[in-house]
């Protein structure tokens, strides 16, 4: 944006050399001489008159009226007030209030301080104060106005029946307010009228932090971009069979022997200074407990995990190392119950997670203390339906102590697995319990099964949504682990609706792209993340009914150079000559 200004300085000019005109909705570049009749503008200002939405991201789904005409705002005199102070609504306010002047801060370049302009104030005004949690019945809708007062300031007024449609609001208004790099000022539209509601209540960002050790600032980094790009939940995939980070206060020794390093660990500190950080950007984070498959460093000295890296690892799990808890021992689920108290404590949670995913039978078949306790039960040892008996033993005993210690019956999600299969299904999860999490193709079948049986489900079709894919890292049967990487236009179209069809979307929650780090960490979780979590938060925010990423890329350009002033190393998808040149 500042080439215009350095151009002209390079050859001793004081005079742009060109400027933004918006010509029959495309924003063009105009030769300048000084006889232009009107105040010449950045590129930055031409797109909010101009673009699709006034460039917002995600777009809104109500009404959109955004004024072409400029006020200057005074960077030194912005306040965001609530309306209901002394509340926990309020009290988030406030401090989303910080987050949205740091957000204005950051369009500013650091060599620039923009002078003048008129006071800005944001009135804050939500129905239910009280709400200080996201849950899925949360109403996160919000209006948004913005006009001149009488005394010459500019007001903007946000309602919303909570604080998470509040925040949303908040960020709707961070995104209307540029600045314009030709004219070095600060600008918001005059007069405006939003109002604008999520289609789904689920929109997440699974990020796996024991393949790889994610820093707390990349943790914190991913929540910035989430909550610019509205998604509402991170979905901590705590634990694996690599390493065990999760500091557990009654567990300790779990971490101890199974965290990568002593400084590779989240205390109860770092977790709790992530959820609210998340919870001021209108985000949940979700601990996932993996069990029983995706479970062993940590668990070495317990005696309750087996076939702990057995060899050929490829005959008893996915992916090296494997370890499976051992279903028989009783004091299992005490250790569970343990965990799941400690995260409970500290997650205050609405819904939790409990794994169950890629559990291997050849696994518990080739351990002889699990045969002999089957066999003594009377139960048999040779069919599918005999593990799937062992594991539904497993299952329900480890529910039956996440409700005592959730002190309610929490909903819970599971990923999709051979419990999911309609043969053991509605027997093994009751659908009045279980969110299930599709991971395998919009086109496996389970996917009819489970919508046809009315169960809720999150969608995170690995060929849409794995955002770990396509990279260069480990070998498995002589490919690349997973391939290929999927392209932000197949994460923008692949909606509920394309995936669950028009007749049964209302059973699904949403969406969620997951980061597996087998070959990421946090040098590279920026670049995995974005800018494609942020077509997967259209997907699910606006759902629009025939997707057409084409229509959408200026906006989606638009946004990526957002998260970059965020501090987001957000991915390049094309030549900069793209954002400055629309395709008619
Ligand atoms: N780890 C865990 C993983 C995967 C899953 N669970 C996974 C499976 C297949 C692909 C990528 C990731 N690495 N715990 C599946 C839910 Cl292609």
């Amino acid at each position: 944006y500042f080439l215009i200004r350095n151009y002209a300085e390079t050859f001793s000019d004081t005079s742009p050399v060109w400027y933004w005109q918006c010509v029959e909705g495309t924003c063009q570049k105009q030769p300048y001489n000084s006889s232009v009749g009107h105040a010449p503008v950045g590129l930055s200002t031409c797109r909010l008159s101009c673009s699709d939405a006034a460039g917002l991201w995600p777009k809104p789904t109500g009404e959109v009226a955004v004024s072409s005409i400029f006020e200057k705002v005074n960077l030194n005199s912005v306040d965001v007030v609530p309306k209901q102070s002394d509340s926990p609504a309020g009290e988030l306010v406030k401090e989303a209030g910080k987050v949205f002047k740091e957000h204005i801060q950051a369009t500013i370049p650091r060599s620039l301080t923009p002078k003048g302009g008129k006071s800005l104030i944001v009135n804050v005004d939500i129905k239910d104060p009280a709400v200080n949690r996201l849950t899925l019945e949360t109403d996160e809708s919000y209006t948004l106005k913005v006009s001149l007062t009488n005394d010459g300031r500019i007001s903007a007024l946000i309602s919303a029946p909570t604080f998470f449609g509040a925040r949303h609001g908040l960020q709707t208004l961070n995104q209307l307010i540029v600045f314009d790099d030709l004219k070095g000022e600060l600008l918001i539209p005059s007069d405006v009228l939003i109002t604008d509601k999520p289609a789904y209540p689920y929109r997440g960002i699974l990020l796996d932090t024991s393949r790889n050790y994610i820093t707390v600032e990349a943790i914190k980094r991913t929540l910035t971009a989430m909550g610019a790009s509205k998604l509402n939940t991170f979905h901590w995939h705590i634990t694996d069979s690599h390493s065990f980070p999760y500091v557990s206060k009654s567990r300790p020794e779990l971490t101890k022997y199974g965290a990568y390093s002593p400084s590779k660990v989240y205390t109860d500190k770092d977790i709790r200074d992530v959820i609210k950080y998340a919870t001021v950007r209108g985000i949940r984070v979700l601990p996932e407990f993996d069990a029983p498959a995706h479970v062993g460093e940590g668990w070495q000295n317990t005696g309750l995990v087996t076939c702990l890296n057995w060899q050929p690892w490829s005959s008893y799990c996915v992916e090296p190392p494997c370890g499976q808890l051992d279903p028989t021992k009783d004091e299992v689920y005490n250790v569970l119950e343990d965990i799941y108290g400690d995260m409970i404590e500290q997650f205050q949670p609405d819904i939790f997670h409990m794994g169950g995913d890629e559990v291997n039978f050849d696994c518990w078949k080739n351990t002889p203390n699990i045969v002999e306790w089957m066999l003594k039960k009377g139960m048999n040892v040779t069919t599918e339906k005999d593990w799937i008996q062992l594991w539904t033993h497993f299952q329900s005993n480890a529910l039956e102590r996440l409700y005592k210690k959730a002190g309610r019956e929490i909903p819970v999600i599971m990923w999709t697995s051979h419990l999911t299969h309609a043969e053991y299904l509605t027997t093994s999860l009751p659908k009045d319990r279980y969110i299930i999490q599709i991971w395998t193709t919009g086109r496996d079948p389970q996917v009819g099964n489970l919508l046809e049986n009315g169960y809720k489900v999150i969608l995170s079709n690995y060929d849409a949504l794995y955002f770990d894919c396509g990279f260069a890292g480990w070998v498995k049967d002589g490919n690349n682990w997973c391939s290929p990487y999927i392209g932000w236009q197949k994460v923008y179209s692949n909606t509920p609706e394309q995936i669950a069809g028009p007749t049964k979307k209302q059973q699904v929650l949403g969406e969620e792209a997951a980061l597996w780090t087998e070959q990421a960490d946090s040098a590279s979780v920026d670049t995995r993340l974005w800018p494609r979590g942020a077509a997967l938060a259209e997907a699910v925010w606006t759902a629009p009914a025939n997707p057409s990423w084409e229509a959408a890329e200026q906006r989606f350009l638009v946004h990526r150079e957002r998260l970059l002033e965020l501090g987001i190393n957000a991915d390049a998808i094309e030549p900069e000559w793209c954002l400055q040149h629309e395709e008619n």
